[in-house]
């Protein structure tokens, strides 16, 4: 905040200036402010990112909206997105109990948050690239993604509430608008934010373009992130929005959320996990660690059906959605699960294909990808993803079970891998 207590874009004295102004936190951080060791950490698209660190153990992560997208500063934005990253945090909370950074202060002056510290916690995506195996990460984030869902939704709560949160998120207008562009309508459409590895990609980037079966299933998924308020999304749940150790997990980033389809956020991080797949593809040294990124996308799946069900089951009130009072005994209860649970997993596998296609085509790529520097190498996994995107979208039918995804996406990478020089 400057003199005049209005925004202002914070540097490294700035989150001094902050920070010692809320006695909570400058006490959590210990010993005078001007010994306080402060690093700007920013590598998302948007925000700025602070790591702050005291006399005491316990550092702070200061997270701040830039009036622009932090990677394009000619793409002016509203600063409202840490409002509603404070209200996503607020609201899952009390579900996902310690699989979120705490939320330790939110200043709707200046658009920042300021959480605790993950520590030694690494992004996803940087330990994928590094192939690191996580043993428990697939679980927890099935099992973070099926507690935030069900718990905001109809089905654990009567439709007011409900209809409260819809109304809240519905004001995330500035980030969903970004979602509708980049992720479902871009990539089928000429604009100049649109990007890919040129000149390999040109053919099927203009083929896409003019695919009609592609673009009816990108637009029918569209229809349904747009019409379908299950749950409260994260939305934006990709690898670079999961931090990890071996032992713990933490979903961080939740500035897109909004209510959505449950499938939406399985699927995204879903194709991350195959985007990670067929990046690896390019690399002989990688051999072993496809096998376990693949079964990872299996594993979310199965722990987020496992936990939803259950919370489903054991729900003793429940809400206005399949009401008790009607459900009855428990096969009927089994029915509408085994209905639901199926439309959440086609929902993935198309919202899957959808974020593999962007990543590739369109405005925002992925460090697994653009890491690889040899361009003609890097168009070869890349075309790898891009085709098996577009069976997600387009024949969603034929993948029946978690199974049969891996099992195919497995043989896709290892066609490709066939083909390295
Ligand atoms: C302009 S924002 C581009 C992308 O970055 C975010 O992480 C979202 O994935 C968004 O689509
Ligand atoms: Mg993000």
């Amino acid at each position: 905040m400057d003199a005049q207590g209005s925004y202002c874009i914070l540097d490294e004295a700035g989150v001094r200036r902050h920070l010692s102004s809320v006695p909570d936190l400058a006490a959590r951080l210990g010993g005078a402010p001007a010994q306080w060791h402060i690093r700007e950490v920013s590598d998302g698209n948007l925000n700025s990112v602070f790591l702050v660190d005291g006399a005491g153990g316990d550092g702070l992560c200061v997270k701040q909206s830039l009036p622009y997208v932090r990677v394009d500063v000619d793409w002016k934005l509203p600063l409202d997105r840490a409002f509603f990253e404070a209200a996503y945090l607020r609201a899952t909370a009390p579900h996902v109990g310690g699989a979120a950074p705490a939320l330790l202060h939110y200043d709707p002056v200046l658009f920042c948050l300021v959480m605790e510290q993950l520590r030694p916690h690494l992004i996803l995506r940087r330990g994928l690239i590094e192939q690191t195996i996580y043993p428990r990460m697939a679980r927890d984030v099935g099992l973070y993604v099926a507690r935030a869902a069900f718990n905001t939704s109809g089905l654990a709560r009567p439709f007011e509430a409900v209809m409260d949160d819809i109304a809240l998120f519905a004001g995330n207008q500035t980030l969903t608008r970004i979602t509708v562009d980049l992720v479902l309508t871009d990539p089928y459409r000429e604009t100049a934010r649109n990007r890919w590895t040129r000149p390999w990609l040109d053919n099927i980037a203009a083929g896409f373009r003019g695919d009609r079966a592609l673009k009816s299933a990108a637009m029918r998924m569209g229809q349904r992130f747009l019409t379908c308020p299950q749950a409260l999304l994260h939305g934006d749940l990709h690898t670079g929005s999961v931090m990890v150790t071996e032992t713990d997990t933490r979903v961080i980033d939740g500035e897109f959320s909004l209510f959505g389809p449950i499938g939406f956020d399985l699927g995204l991080f879903v194709a991350n996990l195959l985007l990670s797949l067929f990046a690896h593809a390019c690399d002989p040294l990688a051999d072993g660690y496809r096998d376990w990124v693949v079964e990872q996308a299996g594993a979310v799946w199965n722990a987020f059906r496992d936990a939803f069900t259950a919370l489903w089951r054991e729900q003793q009130e429940g809400g206005d959605i399949m009401p008790r009072a009607l459900l009855g005994q428990a096969d009927a209860l089994r029915i509408e699960q085994d209905a639901m649970v199926a439309g959440i997993f086609d929902d993935m596998l198309g919202f899957a294909g959808l974020e593999m296609i962007r990543r590739v085509l369109g405005f925002a790529h992925v460090l697994d990808l653009e890491r690889i520097e040899d361009a003609r190498r890097r168009a070869s996994a890349e075309r790898g993803a891009l085709g098996f995107g577009r069976r997600l979208l387009v024949e969603r039918g034929a993948f029946a079970s978690p199974d049969a995804l891996i099992r195919a996406a497995r043989e896709a990478a290892l066609e490709l891998a066939a083909t390295r020089a």
